[in-house]
């Protein structure tokens, strides 16, 4: 609980950072969003990475001041990039929810203050759910996502075909992009199976009128390998790896 002391200290004495990575067109090449993820760098100065620190937000219940916090952070600087590109940037920014917060009433009114607070409109906003945060609760969670929905933003299911779930929310729940866990995808050249395994959520996602994000790409052989493939948009280190505010802003303009 020493770690849970020092990160309530780090979310009131703003020792959080947001690192930003860029999601693009596997057609086109284009930066079309970035992900937002929580970095923290210790009083001891460690940076200590968010599958450390973010289990230990949840335990605590931690991950709602944080998780406030995290969106407002996104907004404030979306409508940074908005700013210094006078007008529309032309990029969404995706923000992860954890389980724990999608459980609580409160989160849509949460992110509706962010949203407002900044002058962004929802629609450039893309909230990344688990599996497990929809298996916990379904009825109450679908009630929580048809109000995210209601303010314009986009639903990605972050990590897909690694949680622990059967496909039946897939039908219920209005998600937009389903995210192929980077475990698929890299070594996938090399890897008959995970081939079957992306081909088979590729034509999920199709059937279902689901666009669809690549994690973990590497190469422009993967890159391209997913596009023929019919995958919409790509992540990974080829592209970007995830990078502060005003650097993503600088790739913005020099990358698209
Ligand atoms: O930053 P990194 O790529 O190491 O992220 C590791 C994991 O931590 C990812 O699964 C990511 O979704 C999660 N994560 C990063 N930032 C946040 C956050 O602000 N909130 C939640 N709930 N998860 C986050
Ligand atoms: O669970 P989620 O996909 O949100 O986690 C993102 C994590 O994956 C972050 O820790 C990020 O740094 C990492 N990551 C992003 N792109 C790549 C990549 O191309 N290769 C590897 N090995 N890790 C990546
Ligand atoms: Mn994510
Ligand atoms: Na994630």
């Amino acid at each position: 609980f020493s770690v849970e002391t020092e990160l309530r200290r780090a979310i009131d004495g703003g020792a959080l950072t947001l690192s930003y990575q860029p999601i693009c067109d596997l057609a086109s090449g284009r930066i079309v969003a970035f992900e937002a993820l929580t970095r923290w760098t210790t009083e001891r100065g460690v940076a200590l990475s968010p599958c450390e620190f973010i289990p230990v937000a949840e335990e605590s219940g931690l991950i709602v001041p944080l998780g406030r916090w995290a969106m407002h952070e996104a907004m404030r600087e979306l409508a940074a990039w908005d700013a210094a590109s006078g007008g529309d940037c032309g990029v969404s920014v995706a923000v992860n929810l954890s389980a724990i917060q999608l459980q609580r009433d409160q989160v849509a009114t949460m992110v509706r203050d962010a949203l407002d607070a900044h002058g962004v409109n929802g629609r450039r906003l893309t909230i990344e759910l688990t599996e497990s945060a929809i298996v916990a609760d379904p009825d109450r969670v679908t009630h929580t996502i048809r109000a995210l929905k209601d303010l314009g933003t986009r639903l990605a299911m972050d990590d897909f075909g690694t949680g622990y779930s059967n496909l039946a929310y897939l039908q219920k729940l209005p998600i937009d992009t389903l995210k192929i866990d980077r475990s698929f995808v890299s070594g996938m050249l090399a890897d008959r199976d995970k081939v079957a395994i992306v081909r088979a959520i590729l034509s999920l996602a199709q059937a279902l009128g689901m666009q669809t994000t690549a994690e973990g790409i590497e190469t422009n052989e993967l890159a391209q390998t997913l596009a023929a493939l019919g995958c919409n948009y790509g992540q990974g280190f080829l592209y970007a790896r995830p990078l502060p505010g005003d650097q993503a802003l600088r790739l913005l303009s020099s990358f698209n």
